[in-house]
């Protein structure tokens, strides 16, 4: 195996049904590699203690190692200050975070809210709750036949009724890329802000939140490497300062009185309740291991195996392939299908020699009702994964049709 990176995760030595794992479902979630792992068993060894609140030295230890994290992911995501980096436990509960706290109090009746129609539903459900608890209208910017949002919605849809614009920078169905910068700027210039769902580009690609100019950028730990549990809402200073809280409690206030309180400083506002220390001792190491290979040496390992299964895959008859297979439009993510087979059945089929994908609908149901399918199968590829991998995959779809009874052609 011709990749330097697989010793480093344990369970990328698993066997599966006697053959050696493939794992082809990062963009569900990414193995861990041992400096993750070891990172939280030495959190709970030697540093567990309740942050932010004792005068004692273990807890100072874990404040410590909490907001260091804080600073790494800042750094990684060029932002420009530490109480722009609020944790979540996913980008889920980012989303909402937005949805309760920007959109609710921001939106207002006949305001329009628009998303893509490639979204994540964590990036979709909330969206329709404030829309209908404002009167707010919502509205999709659809795809051209290469699955990316083209430049004839960006300039339909984001008007100067816009209020906020949230689309993801990567599909996680498709992979393809989206034109971010080009709706950011459209947002502005509308004077909307503008949120980026970046949980499957920044584990994969360089993110610089400041150059981009995004409002709010959403991600989760655990599609970077990290423990699940952790995610990341970035926001801008001034527009973090002017939303309430979204989840009160402990460690969140600044005063509290019989019948009312005063709220901390951000980020704090944003972490009420004990936070995910443990997590976010992992999503240092993460960053640290991304940072040591470098993110466009990521970027390019995973569109050369994205460019070799596409290529391979093409050569398998009955195979249907989405979006664009022009690898400098898209990351590593491919869904297709087999036809007259239900993808189910092909992940099934796929496990029994140990190559694993997902099939469904990817929390994407409007964008697979757009596609007109209902479900696909999906390999997402990360550095760790090889080109024999890919090889596995094809070797194994070839013989798919036949485990159902139909001939080989
Ligand atoms: N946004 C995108 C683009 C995603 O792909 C996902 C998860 C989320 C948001 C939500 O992340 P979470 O950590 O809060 O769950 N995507 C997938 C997937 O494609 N298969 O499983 C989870």
């Amino acid at each position: 195996m011709n990749n330097r990176y697989i010793a480093d995760f344990p369970t990328l030595k698993e066997e599966v049904n006697g053959h050696r794992l493939v794992y082809l479902d990062s963009a569900a979630t990414t193995q861990k590699p041992v400096s993750v792992i070891e990172a939280g068993v030495a959190y709970y060894r030697t540093s567990n203690a309740n942050p932010h609140r004792g005068a004692y030295a273990l807890s100072m230890k874990a404040t410590e190692i909490y907001e260091n994290t804080r600073t790494a992911v800042k750094n990684f995501i060029g932002a420009g200050s530490d109480k722009e980096i609020i944790f979540t436990k996913n980008a889920t509960e980012a989303f909402n975070l937005l949805a309760y706290s920007y959109g609710m109090n921001f939106i207002g009746e006949g305001d329009e809210i628009v998303i893509s129609i490639a979204e994540h539903h964590s990036n979709l459900v909330p969206w329709q709750q404030v829309a209908k608890a404002k009167g707010a209208v919502l509205k999709y910017m659809y795809l051209d036949e290469e699955g990316i949002v083209p430049k004839e919605e960006i300039e339909g849809k984001i008007t100067n009724r816009t209020k906020l614009v949230s689309v993801t920078q990567v599909s996680n169905v498709l992979g393809t890329i989206n034109p971010v910068r080009e709706i950011i700027q459209r947002a502005h210039r509308m004077g909307a802000v503008a949120v980026v769902d970046a949980a499957q580009s920044v584990p994969h690609q360089r993110m610089n939140v400041a150059d981009l100019d995004a409002d709010f950028v959403v991600f989760s730990g655990h599609k970077m490497l990290a423990p699940m549990g952790i995610g990341v809402l970035y926001g801008k200073e001034e527009l973090l300062e002017k939303m309430p809280p979204f989840l009160y409690g402990g460690d969140m206030i600044e005063y509290v009185s019989e019948q009312d309180a005063s709220f901390a400083e951000i980020p704090y506002k944003f972490e009420g309740g004990t936070q995910n220390v443990g997590g976010a001792a992992g999503l240092a190491a993460a960053i640290r291991y991304l940072d040591a290979i470098g993110m466009d040496e990521i970027e390019q390992a995973e569109k050369a195996l994205v460019g070799y299964a596409i290529e391979k895959l093409s050569r398998i008859p009955h195979i249907t392939i989405y979006g664009t297979r022009d690898i400098s439009k898209k990351a590593g993510i491919l869904s297709f299908n087999v036809e007259d087979v239900h993808p189910h059945d092909v992940a099934t089929i796929l496990d029994a020699y140990g190559v694993a994908i997902r099939a469904g609908h990817h929390c994407a149901e409007p964008l697979m009702r757009y596609m007109a399918v209902n479900a696909t199968c999906r390999a997402s590829f990360y550095f760790y994964n090889t080109k024999e991998d890919v090889d596995q995959l094809a070797e194994a779809l070839a013989n798919t049709r036949r485990w159902l009874g139909y001939g080989s052609e």
